[in-house]
């Protein structure tokens, strides 16, 4: 596929290193300057701008956290007057609060710039079409995902979430050739236009980008299969800048995203002591900003797990790839002990073709042990065929025992029929329940 930027994205990593080294120390030097937060951070430690000359020196630092932002709520890190912003988005706040970030309009045009990066890898060509179905407004997906599509000289169809049935009408009269939602709002799209009589080949769809939310290869399948389309990981959080962080190519679909390290910097930390991890090692990714202006932050503790790998990738690119999320630190159920994430539980599902990946978790505690309840569709195909009594199969046992032995944890499959487990209206969705929690 052809890049957007094939110099910045192909530079060779000593150049790369350069780069991020000379642009850390400009970031470092903004935050000192204008953000008494970091000024505290480094006077706290005896430490002065010229200490962090190179990325290797940030773990002298301490991590910038969530909290942070809400502490200093709305505008409390931010290294710019507020005349400056250009624009102003809010995390969904998915975990807690929202929380405010902000844009001078260079940091629109990085932002754009690598969404268009990010568009290109995904399939994305000038001329084509993008069927944006993120949400407009406050959060950053909507208007992130605009602003690239057209820096890279697509058309956009700005249609937002929601309101599923205009959607597919849309698709259906104006031919796009691309569309960008969370996975789960695919995977309802795809529902919807098999309920209309639409088969995949007569979707004008070939690609999608999806992100906002974990998802796993058992989802990939099921919406490129539904939608007829090549699917690619897009990931990306408020703070940092928004969705384009990174981006799989879609060549290569190994769940693995280039992550757009001229202008974000990663790091992997043990989740438990933060000390740093060698590449290949799943920790919390930790990112430093190298080009903000209105909201720079160093060493962000994005909470999100993962490994990155600093080979260059088969489309030559030489910036480090980071694997699929597998949740947030927060996400992780304790199951009687057992640490367990819901993708943990989903990429099982690739594996059982009598079953869809639409499914809901419910975690409770009725005396002293936890109890897990995984209420699972079946699929449409072996519900056809058996009716009601597919649901009586042992199937449910099957997925249970799989699942005991991949992932270590004992629950109780409750199979359910197509079409009844939680779909996403248009946004993220939320498919645990742990009622264990006060
Ligand atoms: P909120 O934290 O309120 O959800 P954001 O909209 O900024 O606000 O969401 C960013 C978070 O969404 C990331 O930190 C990550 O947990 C999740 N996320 C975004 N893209 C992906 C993705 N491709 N895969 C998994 N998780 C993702
Ligand atoms: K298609």
């Amino acid at each position: 596929m052809p890049m957007f930027q094939p110099e910045l994205e192909t530079l060779p990593r000593p150049q790369l290193k350069a780069l991020q080294d000379q642009r850390l120390r400009e970031q470092v030097e903004l935050v000192y300057e204008r953000v008494p937060f970091y000024r505290r951070h480094f006077e706290e430690r005896g430490l002065k701008p010229s200490d962090i000359r190179r990325v290797e020196d940030l773990p002298k630092l301490p991590f910038t956290r969530k909290q942070d932002l809400r502490e200093t709520y709305p505008f409390g890190l931010f290294a710019v007057p507020r005349q400056e912003l250009a624009r102003i988005h809010a995390s969904s706040g998915t975990t807690g609060k929202p929380t405010v970030v902000g844009y001078t309009r260079g940091d629109l045009e990085v932002f754009a710039e690598v969404v268009a990066r990010s568009l290109a890898a995904a399939g994305g060509q000038p001329g084509m079409m993008l069927h944006n179905a993120y949400g407009y407004g406050l959060f950053t997906g909507g208007l992130g995902l605009h602003g690239g599509a057209e820096r890279l000289g697509m058309t956009v169809i700005p249609v937002s979430g929601g309101m599923t049935e205009r959607q597919i009408t849309l698709i259906q009269d104006l031919q796009p050739e691309m569309i960008a939602c969370t996975p789960s709002y695919a995977q309802t799209l795809a529902d919807a236009f098999k309920k209309r009589g639409v088969s995949p080949e007569q979707i004008s769809l070939q690609y999608a980008v999806l992100g906002a939310e974990p998802w796993t290869e058992a989802i990939r399948k099921s919406v490129e299969e539904g939608l007829g389309v090549k699917a690619t990981n897009i990931y990306g959080l408020s703070e940092i800048i928004g969705p384009g962080v990174s981006n799989e190519d879609v060549a290569e679909r190994e769940g693995l995203s280039y992550l757009w390290e001229d202008h974000f910097y990663p790091e992997v930390v043990d989740p438990e002591t933060g000390d740093p991890l060698p590449d290949g090692e799943v920790g919390v990714l930790v990112l430093t900003t190298l080009t903000k202006k209105a909201l720079p932050l160093l060493r962000y503790w994005t909470g999100d797990l993962t490994s990155i790998t600093r080979e260059p990738g088969p489309s030559g690119r030489t910036h480090a790839r980071m694997a699929q999320i597998r949740g947030r630190a927060d996400d992780m159920l304790i199951i009687r002990g057992v640490n367990v994430y819901p993708t943990q539980i989903e990429a099982v599902l690739l594996e059982v073709p009598e079953v869809a990946p639409h499914y809901q978790i419910t975690v409770t505690r009725p005396e002293i042990l936890d109890e897990v309840e995984l209420k699972l569709e079946v699929a449409e195909t072996f519900y056809e065929q058996y009716g009601e009594e597919a649901l009586r199969s042992d199937l449910g046992q099957r997925v249970a025992h799989k699942i005991k032995e991949n992932v270590g944890v004992s629950l109780a499959v409750t199979l359910i029929p197509p079409g009844t487990a939680p779909r996403s209206e248009g946004g993220k969705l939320k498919r645990v329940a742990d009622l264990r929690k006060p």
